[in-house]
């Protein structure tokens, strides 16, 4: 039996500590914030599920994880399928038929892919090397002057040739008429919110948890109670910055009730021009298909990361890749803690691949 100290309540940390209390470990949970959850939580407003971070939509082809997380809640049948606004006209997203015809007019896969491949020859026939390269050879300059260009600048804050590829070859690029933003097999939002899903994960005999305790105000401390520490927070934090700051990109939420059954008609609205300082609105009753009179509506700013600010998103790109590798081999040779989620790990993780890395590392940690 080891006693684990599990840093963060967010999705790494709870399921993490719900395997291990399973197992007959004790784990001791601190959460910095008031409540669980992390960025996945939701708070109940006016009869609807807040995503009080920013849209969470649980997306996986793995159905060992997809029957994991129905464990602990029931889904719905929502489909993520955002639309985007680009000077003054609404497009379907991700970039499918739908959207090839509103910009261009073109009714056929065939006529779409002559028109992209004129687009979107490199020079020297050349590997994409960051964003824009890949953005171009994917779509064609048009879709990335229309909806990728001013909105990735806008949410990274950084051009689009200084980031990396692999961001945009997340969206799907389609030549049928499909507005799902996911290919995967299952998809759903949890009826009743994800907070329930931690609540159950954490709610063992074996699980001790403190809120509102931060752990970096008292790590000796921690370290000196603890054989083994599981850490969810940012890895260069922990560290105090000894090999200087990995960058990420911060959020501001703006929330707001409005006196109206239906604002935007969609879940997610994203507003690509640079002019417009947010990135998207989200409309909470959209994700559970609300019929109540009012609607919750959250705007989503970015802004550069600096001390006392939430991180979001890791800045993948080489240099802060090599400052993160540095990082890492200091925690290969540190025997007390394991660092995990997407701050810990400083990786782009959706849900289920947050879920998936828990779940290993509790198999593995016998
Ligand atoms: N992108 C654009 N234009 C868009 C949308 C995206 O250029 O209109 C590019 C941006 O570079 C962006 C990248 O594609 O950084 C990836 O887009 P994602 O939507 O995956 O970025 P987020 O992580 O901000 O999205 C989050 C979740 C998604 C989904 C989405 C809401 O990670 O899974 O839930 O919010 O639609």
């Amino acid at each position: 039996m080891t006693h684990y100290l599990v840093v963060g309540s967010g999705l790494f940390g709870a399921v993490f500590a719900s395997q291990m209390a399973a197992k007959g470990h004790k784990i001791t949970v601190l959460e910095k914030r008031e409540h669980i959850a992390g960025n996945i939580y939701t708070k109940e407003t006016e009869g609807v599920q807040v995503h009080q971070y920013g849209a969470h939509i649980f997306h996986t082809s793995n159905k060992r994880i997809w029957e994991f997380v129905n464990q602990y809640a029931e889904f719905n049948r929502f489909t993520n399928a955002p639309v985007a606004l680009s000077k003054g006209k609404l497009y379907n997203l991700p970039f499918n038929m739908n959207t090839f015809y509103a910009l261009w007019g073109l009714k056929t896969p065939k006529e779409v892919k002559e028109k992209i491949a004129q687009q979107s020859r490199l020079p020297h026939n050349k590997e994409p090397e960051n964003l824009e390269e890949q953005a171009i050879s994917l779509v064609g300059s048009d879709i990335y002057e229309t909806l990728i260009k001013e909105y990735t600048e806008k949410q990274w804050g950084k051009p689009c040739s200084e980031l990396p590829a692999f961001i945009i070859r997340r969206l799907p690029v389609r030549l049928t008429f499909d507005n799902n933003y996911f290919n995967d097999l299952y998809q759903g939002i949890p009826i009743g919110g994800y907070t329930q899903i931690v609540e159950k994960m954490l709610d063992h005999p074996n699980i001790q948890l403190h809120l509102s305790t931060d752990f970096m105000e008292n790590k000796e401390k921690w370290l000196a109670g603890y054989e083994k520490i599981i850490y969810t927070g940012m890895i260069d934090e922990y560290y105090n910055y000894c090999y200087g700051e990995l960058e990420y990109r911060s959020l501001t939420f703006e929330h707001e009730i409005l006196e109206t059954d239906n604002f935007q008609g969609n879940a997610v609205v994203n507003y690509i021009d640079k002019t417009v300082p947010y990135t998207r609105i989200i409309e909470h009753k959209h994700f559970e298909f609300g019929t109540q009179e009012r609607t919750i509506i959250t705007k989503e700013y970015p802004k550069t990361w600096k001390k006392g600010y939430e991180p979001y998103y890791p800045v993948n790109n080489d240099k802060n890749q090599q400052t993160y590798q540095r990082y890492e081999r200091l925690a290969d040779q540190d025997e007390q803690v394991i660092f995990g989620g997407r701050l810990g790990m400083y990786r782009y993780f959706d849900m289920h691949q947050v879920i998936d890395e828990a779940l290993s590392l509790a198999s593995k940690e016998s």
